[in-house]
């Protein structure tokens, strides 16, 4: 199989032959860019390694790079940067390389460019920023697209909530605007006040239903500006604040939340608010933004951090001033045209021209940063070699195949020769770049081996949305008496009695698939947030069994089905449980009924 490998949130799968997959998420079509892979694959190639513009063989460059890596290792490895983006999303092509640099201690950089502000934002809230699965989207009735002109930018996701109600809030009428049912336009920088004001009318009008902690700080600090300010601050009129404000609340809308927030001014704030409101209107994980750190790759196993991270972290805002600051000597670029798409890119041009930096770049394609290198290394692009692929959308992660003969030199082994031509020897490039890739995905639940012999495969552990105020998490445990159902006829049937930290009386605890009436005992030795039962003790005041709350979520090695640590709700039913007065201790014998 192959996996089309680009920074997009699609990563559309194609069978052997090269046909976007009939199955989902790709349903068997595929983008422009998609198509016009194979064609552009012979076009502005690298041909061959390049050294001050002429033709070598690919070891004389490897050998030049990895004597000019010398000398500033030996004088200040902090002095070399490497730059690196998403040209190519695989695992061996954008993270194992960085080994190298960690190995060195090398300067680095933070990675920020695109999606990190609103991970950030999002994951100080929930823990991750991981969002709904595709699955989940056909089964919203309504979207909101903020700052996500999906039409374009995925149009995979577009397809999948082709039937949903749409609004999109943009700085401009975009294509997606002009497909959806309303189009709100709110100025550049200003949607952290469009929030604030949604959030605002939903407090006001009794509309948050939902539990969300901390619920009165946040009313605080909404209710600190009236509408009229927030309304004004975002350049949307009042009543399409309320509007909004309404829909949310009627529709239940999902939140796509595009990365160009996160990249404007007062964004990490947006991202922050809007990631809130779906919670506000009850819905569990109902945003999606970028599902890459759900998915148990461990990225910085790759990239080598568990043995250093580094001498120094260069903020990508931040390049030219390091660069004029003549502390970077030697600039290492893959997967990345830097001069063309950071930040004061343009000074590494400059830097190189006036002697201050040697640029030495890897690349299947002659980009503005090949052309400027004193170093060039032909790459081969990903229908020229076996990686292992992943997309910040879906939940497959696909061993990706050559179609194409292999051109170039493969990222991994080119600065693994740099190390033993530099005389760098490392445990981080000793070990083989499969080995390290079969080390990275074992959180996925998915081996190396199944992903060779399958092609594509789900994760399997991805997070379950982490419990909320006013949740519990349930476990169960044995009974002395009792092996589950049985010996209910010699000491009657055990009370359905649910231990908490400090709730008395009866209760009923939901979760989206049902509810059960129980009856609650604070017991001391029951942590806040946790819950347990006999799991003799399952049938409820209702003659119902409990695990009508429970299925669905299965473990990664056999399918176990979890039962444990499931969040439950827990709301009191206002009658008081036999327990008042004189709570049970934990480990009581039940009564007979
Ligand atoms: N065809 C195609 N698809 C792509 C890419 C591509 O280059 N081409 N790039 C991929 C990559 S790298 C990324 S990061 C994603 C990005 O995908 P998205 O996050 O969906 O966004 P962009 O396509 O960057 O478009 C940004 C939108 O935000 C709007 N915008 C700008 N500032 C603000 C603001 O302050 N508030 C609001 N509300 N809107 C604002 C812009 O008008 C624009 O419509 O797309 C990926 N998909
Ligand atoms: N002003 C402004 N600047 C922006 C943005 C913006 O909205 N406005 N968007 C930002 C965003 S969202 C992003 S993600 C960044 C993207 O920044 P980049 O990652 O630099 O973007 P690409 O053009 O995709 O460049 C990738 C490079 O990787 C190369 N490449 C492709 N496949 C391979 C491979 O298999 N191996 C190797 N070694 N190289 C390969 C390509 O030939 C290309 O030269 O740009 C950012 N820059
Ligand atoms: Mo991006």
């Amino acid at each position: 199989m192959i996996i089309c490998t680009r920074d997009c949130y699609d990563g559309c799968i194609f069978d052997s032959g090269y046909s976007p997959a009939r199955s989902a998420p790709t349903l068997g079509f595929t983008c422009s860019r998609g198509r016009s892979d194979l064609p552009r694959n012979g076009v502005n190639r690298v041909e061959s390694a390049l050294v001050d513009g002429k033709e070598v063989d690919v070891a004389e460059a490897i050998r030049r790079a990895a004597r000019a890596m010398r000398a500033e290792v030996d004088r200040d490895p902090g002095g070399i940067l490497h730059l690196n983006y998403d040209g190519n999303q695989g695992l061996l092509t954008w993270y194992y390389p960085a080994r190298l640099f960690t190995a060195m201690g090398a300067s680095r950089t933070d990675y920020s460019i695109c999606s990190a502000e609103g991970h950030a934002a999002i994951g100080a809230h929930y823990g991750t920023s991981a969002g709904a699965l595709p699955e989940e989207f056909p089964g919203y009735g309504a979207v909101v697209l903020w700052a996500f002109p999906a039409s374009v930018s995925a149009p995979h996701i577009w397809r999948s909530i082709s039937r949903a109600e749409k609004v999109s809030i943009d700085v401009r009428i975009s294509d997606t605007s002009r497909r959806s049912r309303r189009a709100i336009v709110v100025r550049p920088g200003s949607d952290v006040f469009l929030a604030m004001g949604v959030i605002r009318a939903l407090l006001e009008e009794g509309l948050a239903t939902g539990e969300v902690s901390h619920v009165r700080e946040l009313e605080e600090f909404v209710m600190a500006h009236t509408m009229e300010e927030l309304s004004s601050a975002a350049g949307v009129r009042e009543d399409e604040v309320r509007w909004l404000a309404r829909f949310y609340a009627e529709e239940r809308p999902l939140t796509l939340i595009g990365f160009a927030l996160g990249r404007s001014p007062n964004g990490g704030d947006a991202i922050s608010l809007i990631s809130l409101i779906p919670a506000l209107v009850g819905l569990r994980r109902g945003f999606y933004y970028s599902n890459s750190m759900g998915l148990g790759i461990d990225f910085n196993y790759l990239r080598g951090y568990h043995m250093g991270g580094g001498s120094r972290v260069v903020g990508m805002a931040h390049l030219r001033e390091e660069l004029e600051s003549g502390r970077i000597r030697l600039v290492y670029a893959w997967n990345m045209n830097p001069v063309v798409t950071m930040p004061g890119g343009p000074s590494i041009l400059e830097a190189v021209e006036e002697g201050r930096i040697s640029l030495i770049a890897h690349d299947p394609f002659l980009s503005e940063t090949a052309r400027a290198a004193d170093i060039v290394l032909p790459a081969p692009t990903f229908l020229e070699k076996e990686d292992v692929g992943y997309s910040y959308w879906h939940d497959y992660l696909v061993f990706n195949e050559p179609v194409a003969p292999p051109r170039g030199v493969p990222e991994p082994d080119a600065v693994r020769a740099i190390a033993r031509e530099a005389g760098i020897s490392h445990p981080l490039l000793e070990e083989d770049p499969w080995r390290a890739v079969e080390v990275a995905i074992r959180g996925t639940g998915v081996t190396l081996d199944e992903l060779r012999s399958r092609g594509a495969v789900r994760v399997r552990n991805y997070p379950p949305p982490s419990p909320r105020d006013g949740e519990l998490l349930l476990v169960f445990t044995s009974h002395p008496l009792y092996t589950n159902t049985q010996f209910r006829e010699v000491h009657g049937r055990p009370e359905p009695i649910v231990h908490t930290h400090d709730v008395d009386g009866e209760v009923v605890l939901e979760t989206d698939l049902g509810s059960a009436r129980v009856i609650a005992v604070a017991d001391p030795g029951t942590p806040p947030g946790v819950a347990w039962m006999y799991k003799s003790a399952l049938v409820d005041l209702d003659g119902r069994s409990i695990n009508g709350l429970l299925g669905g979520v299965a473990g990664p090695y056999a399918g176990t089905p979890v039962l444990n640590g499931v969040a439950v709700r827990l709301r009191r039913s206002g009658r008081r449980g036999r327990g008042e007065g004189e709570p049970r201790r934990p480990g009581d014998p039940p009564e007979g009924s």
